[in-house]
C-alpha cells in the first residue's frame, strides 16, 4: 500500500474530527453539540468501514449542500418596518427531496438550524420514507404579534423562500413558532406566487391537502416510541407517571396518547416555567390547554390557576418523582443536573419529543444508569414521517383515513425502534443512541458512495 492509499483510509479520531470541525465552523456551539453527539457512535463503525472512510463521508455529511440567507421585510401594525434574517438549511439530499420544518423563535440563528438540519439527515433516513434533510426559520419573534402582522411576516418571508423551494427540491413544514396558521400563510402565498397547486409544505389544513393525523404525529409517535421501548423490557405504558416539558405541538399530542394508554401526566411547561397536577391530565384539562396555547395564545400558568395546582415559575420538572419523562419544549431543556434528579426520583426511560433537549452529559449519565434513552432523531420522527405520508398522498391526490394513518404511523415508529435495536444492542441495555445514529447513516451513506465525488 503505498502512502496516498494509507491516507485514503486513514481512521478518523474523535478529538481530531470535531477539532476541524469547529474550526470550520466557529462559535456554533449547538451544531459543534449535534455533530459529537452523532460522531462518538458513528465514528467507530466507520473506522471499521474503509468504504466509508475513503468516501470522506462523515466530512461531506457535516457540511450542508447550501445555505441560504435572506432579509425578510415587513411592516407592523404601527407601520413601522421591520427587518428580520430567514434561513433555509439544505443539508443533504442525497435519499429524496430536502425536508424539514421552519422555526421562528427570536434565537434562531445558524447554528442553531444547522444543528436541526444534520439531526434531519438521520431521522428522515430512520423514516424509511424517501426524504433529504433541510430546516430554516427566522429569528423572528411571534409572541404578542397581531394576526395581521404574523400574516405580513409569513407572506414576506416566503416571497424569498419560495424562490428555492418545490415540491421535488425542498418541502418545508412546521417547528417552533409554526404551525397550522402560519403554514396556511405561506402555503397560500407560495400558491399565488407560482400559480401552482402542488404539495410544497406539509402540516396543510385538511381542506387543502394536509394529512389526519400530521398534527398529532409528533407527539404520538413518541409515546409509541416509548411504547415499543417499554415492551422490549415486558413493560407498558399504562399506570405510570410521566413528566412532560412544553405544551406545544408536540407535548400536546404526548400527553394525549399517553392519557388514551393509561399514563398520568403530572407537568407540562412554557418559557415561563411549569405547571405540576399530581391528580393527571384528563383529556377535558388537555382541551383547556390546546384551546389556551393554540387559539388564545396564552400562558401555562393560567392552567394553574384554573384548576388549582401549583406553578413553578422559572423552573424546570425533573426534579418531580416520575416513571417516565418527556422532554418536549427545545434544546438543551435537560442539563446533567436535571438527568441526575430523574436518575434519584427512580425515572424509567427518558423519550426525546423535542430535538436535542439533552445535553450530550446528561445523555451520558441517563446511560451510565443503564435506563432506555430515546434521543429525537428516533423518537420525534413521527412528525416527519407523516409528512411524508402527507406528500404521498398528496403525491396520488388521495387522502388516506384517520384509522390507516395512525397504524402506518405506529409501524413506522416499531420499524425505527427495531432498527435502534439492530445496530444498538448491547449486553444490558439497547444503546438506542447508537442504534439510531448508526441505522440512519447506512441508507445516506451508501448512497453518497453510490454517487461519487458530489
Ligand atoms: P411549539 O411552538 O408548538 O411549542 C414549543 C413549546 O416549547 C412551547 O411550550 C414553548 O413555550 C416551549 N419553548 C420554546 N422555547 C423554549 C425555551 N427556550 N425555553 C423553555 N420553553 C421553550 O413547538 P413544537 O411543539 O412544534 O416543538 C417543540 C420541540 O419539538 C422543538 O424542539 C421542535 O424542534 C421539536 N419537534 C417538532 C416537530 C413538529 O412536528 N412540530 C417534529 C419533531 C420535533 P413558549 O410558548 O413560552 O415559547
Ligand atoms: O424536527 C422535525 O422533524 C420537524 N419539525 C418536522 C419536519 C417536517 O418536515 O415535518
Amino acid at each position: 500500500m503505498n502512502s496516498a492509499q494509507i491516507k485514503k483510509t486513514e481512521k478518523l479520531n474523535l478529538n481530531h474530527f470535531m477539532q476541524g470541525l469547529i474550526k470550520r465552523n466557529p462559535g456554533e456551539v449547538e451544531f459543534h453539540q449535534a455533530v459529537e453527539e452523532v460522531a462518538t457512535t458513528v465514528i467507530p463503525f466507520i473506522n471499521e468501514h474503509p468504504v466509508y472512510l475513503e468516501n470522506k463521508i462523515l466530512e461531506r455529511m457535516t457540511e450542508p449542500d447550501r445555505t441560504i440567507i435572506f432579509r425578510v421585510c415587513w411592516e407592523d401594525d404601527n407601520g413601522v418596518l421591520r427587518t428580520n434574517r430567514g434561513y433555509r438549511v439544505q443539508f443533504n439530499n442525497s435519499i429524496g427531496p430536502y425536508k424539514g420544518g421552519l422555526r421562528f423563535h427570536h434565537s434562531v440563528n445558524l447554528s442553531i438550524l444547522k444543528f436541526l438540519g444534520f439531526e434531519q439527515t438521520f431521522k428522515n433516513s430512520l423514516t424509511t420514507l424517501p426524504m433529504g434533510a433541510g430546516k430554516g426559520g427566522a429569528d423572528f419573534n411571534p409572541k404578542g404579534k397581531s394576526e395581521r402582522e404574523i400574516m405580513r411576516f409569513c407572506q414576506s418571508f416566503m416571497t424569498e423562500l419560495s424562490k428555492h423551494i418545490g415540491q421535488d427540491i425542498d418541502v418545508p413544514a412546521g417547528d417552533i413558532g409554526v404551525g397550522a396558521r402560519e403554514i396556511s400563510y405561506m402555503f397560500g402565498q407560495y400558491k399565488r406566487l407560482k400559480n401552482e397547486f402542488t404539495g410544497t409544505l406539509t402540516g396543510k389544513a385538511l381542506s387543502f391537502g394536509g394529512s389526519l393525523i400530521r398534527t398529532e404525529a409528533t407527539g404520538y409517535g413518541c409515546v409509541f416510541f416509548m411504547e415499543e421501548m417499554l415492551q422490549h423490557q415486558g413493560d407498558s405504558i399504562d399506570g405510570k407517571t410521566c413528566l412532560i416539558t412544553g405544551s406545544g405541538n408536540v407535548a400536546q399530542f404526548a400527553a394525549q396518547k399517553l392519557i388514551q394508554l393509561g399514563g398520568k401526566v403530572v407537568t407540562l411547561s412554557d418559557s415561563s416555567g411549569f405547571i405540576h397536577d399530581p391528580k393527571g391530565l384528563t383529556e377535558e384539562k388537555l382541551q383547556f390547554i390546546i384551546d389556551l396555547k393554540t387559539k388564545k395564545r396564552g400562558r401555562i400558568s393560567e392552567y394553574a390557576k384554573k384548576y388549582n395546582c401549583s406553578f413553578h415559575e422559572g423552573k424546570r420538572p425533573w426534579g418531580i418523582k416520575a416513571d417516565l419523562a418527556f422532554p418536549c419544549a427545545t434544546q438543551n431543556e435537560l442539563e446533567l443536573k436535571d438527568a441526575k434528579h430523574l436518575i434519584k426520583g427512580g425515572v424509567m426511560a427518558v423519550a426525546e419529543g423535542a430535538n436535542m433537549p439533552t445535553t450530550n452529559e446528561a445523555i451520558e449519565a441517563i446511560r451510565k444508569a443503564n435506563l432506555p434513552f430515546a434521543p429525537g432523531k428516533a423518537a420525534n420522527a413521527g412528525g416527519v414521517a407523516v409528512s411524508g405520508l402527507e406528500m404521498t398522498q398528496n403525491s396520488i391526490r388521495l387522502a388516506w383515513s384517520r384509522d390507516e394513518l395512525e397504524e402506518r404511523l405506529k409501524n413506522i415508529m416499531r420499524d425505527i425502534h427495531q432498527q435502534c435495536v439492530n445496530y444498538g444492542s448491547g449486553k444490558k441495555q439497547v444503546d438506542y443512541v447508537k442504534g439510531a445514529n448508526i441505522a440512519g447513516f447506512v441508507k445516506v451513506a451508501d448512497s453518497m458512495v453510490a454517487y461519487g465525488a458530489v
